[in-house]
């Protein structure tokens, strides 16, 4: 490339010299016939060069001339990156070669190929479903529904039937080895098909789970404080005619139910049955773990705050540590939880507080949540 100085001399402006090279990372690994896309970078900033990638070893792992490692056995071998004009610029990332992935052959969920389950109520299929082989590298599943206006699930494998009709619910081998299963839920009701014309019609309010009993139904804002902003949405509610949702950018969120001078007996006699229930929406689950939680809590009570009589879990254990994307079902048993006062212990005969919180990602990034259907189950 030549330009013309301020004088009438021409002369080539070379490019920048590339001083170092450095790995975008310096320790990888990679299974047994599987790849790994390896990157450097170059100073002084605007350099560049073709590199030279070489493998210490290739009976271990192979480089290609891009840069993609193959694992072919197990072990650990050295990947150099050189600048081909300038050898001095190099540097090295170890790479640690793992056992050949293995893959999910097969999952059956145990409940025959037809389940009935009734409006509102809600179907665990975890402790019915199984996987093979035991040594599978990622033991994953995903679930579907093929109709959630009839039957949704969580990301855990918990169903819930909202209206009248059959669906199909099928986990899938989240390795992408195409291992599948399927289950059919009916829900049995009223057969007039639930069909609104108008796009923003949600339909058929789905009931309560008829074991519940309710706290808080989420269908409206009474006794909710400190929502900053919180709406009530009609649109893939889990219970009723709404939830309580919210979209935020803040790092520091709370729901908080207050009950003062309006308890109600939770029916909860025996700790180790009873749970607090309610549905929990999170459109993107890893948004929870990008910043601490460790402080939040999910908290009942009966003094009309959080200070005594009161029973708690960890926002951390309980939601960011098991939510996926989309609506969660969350069960807290009562023996699990801690008293905030062990001297002055919550009494289950007068629930009049519930708060949710937790921190959120610090900074600019969005997202929504929401709850639905605070309530208390006794399992027998
Ligand atoms: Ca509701």
């Amino acid at each position: 490339m030549g330009l013309t100085g301020c004088g009438q001399q021409k002369f080539d402006i070379p490019s920048l010299l590339v001083r170092e090279l450095q790995m975008d990372n310096h320790t990888c690994s990679v299974r047994v016939d599987e790849t790994y896309p390896l990157s450097v970078s170059f100073s002084p900033a605007g350099s560049s060069s073709v590199v030279t990638w070489t493998s210490l070893d290739e009976s271990i792992a192979t480089i290609s001339v891009v840069g993609t490692v193959t694992g072919v056995s197990e072990g650990e071998v050295r990947v150099t990156a050189t600048s081909v004009v300038n050898p001095f610029a190099t540097d090295t990332c170890v790479v640690t070669v793992l056992p050949r992935r293995v893959y999910m052959s097969s999952i059956s969920i145990t409940l025959g190929g037809a389940y009935e389950l009734e409006k509102g109520k809600t179907l665990e299929l975890a402790p019915f479903t199984t996987t093979a082989p035991a040594n599978v590298t990622d033991p994953g599943i995903t679930w579907s529904s093929s109709d959630n206006s009839v039957a949704v699930v969580t990301g855990s494998g918990v169903v819930r039937a909202m209206s009248s009709g059959t669906a199909i619910i099928t986990a899938t081998a989240a390795d992408g080895g195409g291992a599948a299963a399927s289950i059919t839920i009916v829900v049995p009701g009223s057969t007039t098909p639930d069909t609104p014309d108008d796009p923003d019609d949600p339909g058929e309010d789905p009931p309560a789970d008829p074991d519940l009993l309710m706290f808080h139904n989420c269908d409206n804002l009474t006794y909710f404080t400190h929502t900053q902003g919180a709406s009530v949405e009609t649109q893939g509610r889990m219970e009723g005619s709404g939830y309580i949702e919210r979209t935020t950018n803040s790092d520091n969120q709370i729901f908080i139910i207050s009950r003062v001078g309006n308890s109600m007996d939770t029916k909860i006699t025996d700790y180790s049955k009873g749970y607090l229930v309610f549905w929990f929406y999170i459109n993107d689950a890893a948004s929870l773990s990008r910043n601490t939680v460790a402080t939040g809590r999910i908290e009942l009570s009966q003094s009309g705050g959080p200070g005594q009589q009161c029973l708690y879990w960890s926002s951390k254990t309980c939601l960011a540590d098991v939510v996926s994307d989309g609506w969660n079902y969350i069960q807290l048993r009562f023996s699990d939880a801690k008293e905030m006062t062990p001297d002055k212990p919550f009494n289950p005969k007068g629930a009049n507080y519930f708060r949710i919180y937790f921190d959120g990602p610090a900074g600019s990034y969005e997202y929504t949540y929401g709850i639905d259907a605070i309530g208390f189950k006794q399992t027998n």
